[in-house]
């Protein structure tokens, strides 16, 4: 099944397979977020259980991402297609230390379809960074997204950061990435966790709502 293809592809790092396989999803009718949830995501899934097996090490890792991510820009435009007009503005960013970005690039892609500006604040970004960008784009919401559990602490950081810049009440904080949970996300002070892309957009909606 082309869906398996695609997820064995992702996994071995082939990204020409990847890029042809989500293309011929799409020409056989498959929908964006099918291929992306069944495919591409599942794949990482298994990605990360062969890393933590050592099965693989982190050059496997880096080149399933490269192909997943191949795979991902096909399929951008279609979700981002549509009228444009801003709901709202978000400024995104995953934390200081962590260089993981997909999980995030997938929020930000998602918001945009949904029709938010997002401002991408890319990999490792220090609180300070988080706030200035704040300080500049004057968003409602602020996305914060970490991959390691040792980088959990700079998103608590970075909550702190918004108390301590006064601006604690000007935005909604969600949090989010795999080892995140609700609990913490309570726990330091964020307005709320999102579990994944498609629920990050309802919740940042129901924020602003
Ligand atoms: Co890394 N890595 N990695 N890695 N990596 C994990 C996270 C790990 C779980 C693998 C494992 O051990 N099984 C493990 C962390 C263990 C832990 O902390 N307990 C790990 C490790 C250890 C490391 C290094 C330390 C390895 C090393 O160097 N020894 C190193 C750290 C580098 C650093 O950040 N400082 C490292 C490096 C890398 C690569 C660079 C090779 C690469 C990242 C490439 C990139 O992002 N551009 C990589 C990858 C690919 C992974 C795995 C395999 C896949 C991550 C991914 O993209 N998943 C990962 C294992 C895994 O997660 N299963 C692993 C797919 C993505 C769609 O899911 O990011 O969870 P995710 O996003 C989801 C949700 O979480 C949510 O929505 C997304 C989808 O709907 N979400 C949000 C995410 N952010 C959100 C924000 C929100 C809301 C929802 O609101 C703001």
């Amino acid at each position: 099944m082309i869906l398996d293809d695609i997820k064995s592809a992702t996994i071995a790092g082939q990204k020409a397979q990847v890029e042809n396989g989500v293309k011929r999803a799409l020409e056989e009718g498959l929908s964006p977020g099918d291929i992306l949830d069944n495919g591409l995501i599942a794949a990482m899934l298994v990605v990360g259980e062969k890393f933590r097996n050592n099965e693989i090490f982190v050059p496997e890792m880096l080149i399933a991402a490269r192909a997943m991510q191949a795979g991902v820009r096909i399929i951008e435009p279609l979700i981002l297609a549509g009228e444009r007009k801003y709901v709202a503005k978000a400024v995104i960013g995953t934390v200081k230390g962590d260089l993981h970005d997909i999980g995030k690039n997938l929020v930000i892609m998602m918001l945009r379809g949904a029709g938010w500006e997002v401002v991408d604040l890319g990999v490792d970004v220090a609180p300070e960074k988080f706030v200035a960008a704040v300080q500049e784009h004057r968003p409602q919401i602020v996305g914060v997204s970490a991959l390691l559990t040792t980088t959990m602490p700079a998103m608590k950081a970075t909550v702190e950061a918004f108390v301590r810049a006064g601006l604690r009440e000007n935005v909604k904080i969600i949090v989010g990435g795999a080892p995140v949970s609700r609990e913490f996300a309570t726990e330091i002070g964020a307005d709320a966790y999102a579990g994944d892309a498609g629920s990050a957009v309802e919740i940042a909606g129901g924020l602003v709502a």
